[in-house]
C-alpha cells in the first residue's frame, strides 16, 4: 500500500458483543474493497481475520484481527475485536488504536446480553462512535426498534444516516438521507441510483431533518446557515456529522447486511465520510514521563514519535509481532526509540501492514497509521514509544482485571516448565491471563475472564506448546486459630544407649487480638531453658504452627510465651528443644479451642438498576454480608464482604444472572471463623483427604 497522510487514515475498530457480524462485515469489506480475492465466511472458516484454528472450530473471534483496506483514496484501517465477554482484552486494546467504535447491534435483536458491557468500554474510553445495524436481511430485522432501543438503554442519541429500503428478506437498498438518493443493492455490494419510493417518504423526510438538526447543531457555521433557513450542501452535512461524531454528541447509523453483501459501498462511505480522521482528531496528549504535566504532539509526520504497543501476536504467518499505533511523527526500521513506559531503549526491526495472519514489508509506519514491528524485544502492550528527546507517555491499555480462577497442572509430571513459558507468551498476547504458584496451596493458579478463555487458553498450550493441562478447583487458603489461652508442657526425652535426648518447656498460647501473625515471648527467668536454646523453641513452635491441629492449615494469630522448662547437661540440644516446642504447641492447641477461618474477600459488582435485587439476594445466600451501594452513571455499585469460597466461578455466574450486564472486583479483606457446620464438613473432608494421602 501506498503511503497516506493523517487526513487520510481512518482507524476503526469494530465492536459488539458476540455474533452481530463484525467479522463476517470486515471481511466484506475486505473483499469489496479488493483487500483479498476470496469473501471469507464464519460458516465455512474461511475468513481472513478468524484464522486461529481455535477460532475457525469455535466460529467466534478470539484474539482482534487488522484488515486494512483502501477506498476512496483513503486507508480504511479496520480492526475486528472480539465481542465474547471472555476475550475484551482485545476490545479494549482495539479501541486504544482506534480513532473511532464502529457499534455493531443485530438487526432483529439490537440490545443484547454483552452489548453494554461492551458499550461501557467505548464510553470509559470517550471514544467518538457510528453504528451499523447488521443482519438486515433476517427476519423480524427492524432498523428504526434497534436504534430506539440502543438509544433508550444506552442513553445516547442514535441518528440514522441512510433509511432501509425494505427489511428483512425485502430490504434491497437505502435512502442515503445526505444526498436523498436512494441506493439500490447489487450482488455484489455496490448500489445504483433509483426513486425513493413513494411509502417511504414520511419516515424519510423525518429522519432526513432529525439528521440535518444533528449536522447543524454539532457545527456552529451550520448552525448560523441552518437557522437562516439555508439547506445544507452534502458535504456541509457530513462535515457536521463528522464533528458531532468526533464529539461524541451522537452516533450516526446505518443498515447493512455483511453476508450477502447488502449495503457494503454506503457503509464503506459512511466510514470515509464520518470518521474523524487522525488529522481531525487533532494533537495527542499524554503526560511527561515521572510526573502529571501534560505532554502533546501534533499528529503529524515530522513530529516526535508517540505511538502504542496495542497487542502482541504470535499466531500469524508473520511470527512475533507487536502491533503499533503511530500517533505522532514516523516509525522506521532499524531506529532506536524510547520505550517511556518501561524507561528502556529500544531498536525497531522490520515493520508490516498486516492483514489477518499475512504480513507485507511497510517501509515505515507514519503518523495516524497502525501496524506492526517484529517482536519488540523490551516494550510489552500497552507501552508507549517515543523519541527520547522528547518523551511522552500515553494512558496505558485499560486491561480489566480477571477474576475467574481455577488451578492447573500439567497431565504429565516433568512439564511445569513447558507449561509456564507457554503460559508466559500466552499472557504476552492477552494481558488478561494471569498466573501464579501459590505455594500455600502447591497449586498453579490461573486466571483468566470466563470459562471459556480459560478452555482456549488449555487448547494453544496443548497446538502450540504441546503441554497438556488439567484443571482443579482452586483450593481456599483456611487457615486455623485458637480462641483461648492454654498452658502446655512440651517434654522430649529418649535414651538410646549413648548419648539421649533431652527437652523440656512450658509454654502459654494465647490468641493475639487481631486474629492475625504471631509473636513469640521469652519469659525464661534463672535460666531454666538455657539461652542458646530458646530459639529452637520458637523454631519448633513455628514449624508446628504450619500444620494446624483441626484440618492442617497453618496456624496464625497466636502469642506463644515460654515461661518455664528444664534441661539436661549433657543430653540438651537444639533439636531436642525444638521438637519439645513442637510438641508443647501441639498439644496445648487441641485443648485451646482450635477453630477454622475462611479467607473473606470484598465483592465491588456495577450493575445495572434493574438487576440490584437480584446480585443483593444472591450475595446474600452466599453467606455474603452488604456493606454499601454506590451509584456510578447509569449503574448501582454493590459493596460486600463474601467468604472467598463461596465466589468459585462467581464471573459465569453473574453473567447469568443479569444477563452480561454486570462487572465484578473482588479483593481480599480479611479472615473470619467459619461457621460450625462448614467447619466441622471442612474439617472431615481434610481429614480424609491426608488419610488418602498417606495410604497412596
Ligand atoms: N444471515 C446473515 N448472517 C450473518 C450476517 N452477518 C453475520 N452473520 C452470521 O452470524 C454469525 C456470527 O457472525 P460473526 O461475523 O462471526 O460475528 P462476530 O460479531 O464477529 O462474532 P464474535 O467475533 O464472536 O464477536 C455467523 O454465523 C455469520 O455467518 C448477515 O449479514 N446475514
Ligand atoms: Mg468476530
Amino acid at each position: 500500500m501506498k503511503d497516506f497522510q493523517p487526513s487520510q487514515i481512518r482507524n476503526v475498530a469494530l465492536v459488539s458483543q458476540h455474533g452481530t457480524g463484525k467479522t463476517s462485515l470486515a471481511e466484506s469489506i475486505l473483499y469489496r474493497a479488493k483487500g483479498t480475492t476470496r469473501h471469507g465466511k464464519i460458516e465455512d472458516g474461511t475468513t481472513a481475520l478468524d484464522f486461529t484454528p481455535e477460532e475457525i472450530h469455535r466460529k467466534i473471534t478470539i484474539s482482534l484481527a487488522l484488515a486494512p483496506v483502501e477506498w476512496r483514496g483513503v486507508k480504511i484501517n479496520l480492526i475486528d475485536t472480539p465481542g465474547y465477554a471472555d476475550f475484551i482484552g482485545d476490545c479494549v486494546a482495539g479501541l486504544c488504536a482506534a480513532d473511532a467504535a464502529l457499534f455493531c447491534l443485530k438487526g432483529a435483536a439490537g440490545v443484547e446480553a454483552g452489548t453494554e458491557a461492551i458499550w461501557e468500554r467505548v464510553h470509559e474510553r470517550a471514544c467518538p462512535a457510528l453504528c451499523a445495524v447488521t443482519q438486515m436481511e433476517k427476519e423480524h430485522a427492524s432498523f428504526s426498534k434497534v436504534i430506539e432501543a440502543a438509544g433508550e438503554r444506552l442513553g445516547m442519541r442514535f441518528v440514522p444516516v441512510a433509511w432501509p429500503i425494505g427489511e428483512g428478506e425485502k430490504f434491497r437498498g437505502v435512502v442515503d438521507l445526505a444526498s436523498m438518493k436512494a441506493l439500490f443493492f447489487e450482488k455484489d455490494g455496490s448500489h445504483r441510483e433509483g426513486p425513493v419510493p413513494p411509502e417511504l417518504e414520511a419516515d424519510v423526510k423525518k429522519a432526513r431533518s432529525a439528521l440535518v438538526d444533528a449536522a447543524a447543531e454539532a457545527d456552529d457555521q451550520l448552525l448560523e446557515k441552518f437557522l437562516e433557513g439555508e439547506d445544507l450542501s452534502v458535504e456541509e452535512i457530513h462535515t457536521g456529522l463528522r464533528e458531532g461524531v468526533q464529539h461524541r454528541s451522537f452516533i450516526p447509523a446505518v443498515p447493512v447486511a455483511a453476508v450477502p453483501m447488502l449495503g457494503i459501498d454506503f457503509l464503506l462511505d459512511t466510514l470515509v465520510d464520518l470518521v474523524p480522521s487522525p488529522a481531525d482528531m487533532g494533537a495527542v496528549a499524554g503526560t511527561k514521563p515521572g510526573g502529571a504535566e501534560k505532554e502533546e504532539l501534533k499528529p503529524e509526520l515530522v513530529a516526535p514519535l508517540s505511538a502504542i504497543v496495542f497487542k502482541t501476536s504470535s499466531e500469524s504467518h508473520a511470527g512475533d509481532l507487536s502491533m503499533i499505533r503511530v500517533f505522532s511523527g514516523n516509525l522506521t526500521p532499524g531506529k532506536e526509540v524510547w520505550n517511556a513506559s518501561a524507561q528502556r531503549s529500544e531498536k525497531i526491526g522490520q515493520v508490516f501492514t498486516i492483514k489477518g495472519k499475512d504480513r507485507a514489508d511497510a517501509g515505515h509506519i507514519p503518523a495516524g497509521d497502525i501496524g506492526a514491528a517484529v517482536k519488540l524485544r523490551e516494550t510489552h502492550t500497552g507501552q508507549t514509544l517515543c523519541d527520547k528527546n522528547h518523551p511522552i507517555l500515553m494512558k496505558p491499555v485499560p486491561f480489566p482485571s480477571s477474576e475467574h480462577e481455577v488451578a492447573i497442572a500439567p497431565k504429565s509430571k516433568g512439564e511445569e516448565e513447558k507449561m509456564g513459558s507457554g503460559l508466559h507468551k500466552l499472557r504476552e498476547e492477552d494481558p488478561t491471563i494471569h498466573v501464579r504458584v501459590a505455594s500455600d496451596l502447591h497449586q498453579t493458579i490461573l486466571s483468566c475472564m470466563g470459562d471459556l478463555q480459560i478452555e482456549v487458553v488449555l487448547e494453544k498450550l496443548t497446538r502450540r506448546f504441546g503441554v497438556h493441562v488439567e484443571t482443579a478447583k482452586p483450593r481456599i487458603p483456611y487457615r486455623e486459630t485458637i480462641r483461648r489461652s492454654v498452658s502446655k508442657q512440651g517434654r522430649h526425652k529418649k535414651q538410646t544407649g549413648g548419648r539421649g535426648q533431652f527437652g523440656d518447656v512450658h509454654v502459654r498460647l494465647e490468641p493475639m487480638k487481631n486474629g492475625e501473625g504471631f509473636e513469640f515471648v521469652d519469659e525464661i527467668v534463672g535460666g531454666s531453658v538455657p539461652r542458646n536454646f530458646i530459639p529452637a523453641v520458637e523454631k519448633g513452635i513455628v514449624e508446628a504452627m504450619q500444620e494446624g491441629v483441626l484440618a492442617g492449615y497453618p496456624v496464625v494469630g497466636v502469642r506463644a510465651a515460654l515461661y518455664d522448662g528444664s534441661y539436661h547437661t549433657v543430653d540438651s540440644s537444639e533439636m531436642a528443644f525444638k521438637i519439645a516446642g513442637s510438641m508443647a504447641f501441639k498439644e496445648g492447641a487441641k485443648e485451646a479451642s482450635p477453630v477454622l477461618l475462611e479467607p473473606i474477600v470484598e465483592v465491588e459488582v456495577k450493575v445495572p438498576k434493574d438487576f440490584v435485587g437480584a446480585v443483593t439476594g444472591d450475595l446474600s445466600s452466599k453467606r455474603g454480608k452488604i456493606l454499601g451501594m454506590g451509584n456510578e452513571g447509569r449503574y448501582d455499585v454493590i459493596r460486600a464482604h463474601v467468604p472467598q469460597s463461596e465466589l468459585y466461578k462467581y464471573s459465569t455466574h453473574l453473567r447469568s444472572l443479569t444477563q452480561g450486564r454486570a462487572s465484578h472486583h473482588t479483593k481480599f479483606a480479611h479472615y473470619e471463623e467459619v461457621p460450625r457446620e462448614l467447619a466441622d464438613r471442612i474439617v472431615a473432608q481434610a481429614r480424609a483427604d491426608r488419610e488418602a494421602m498417606a495410604s497412596a
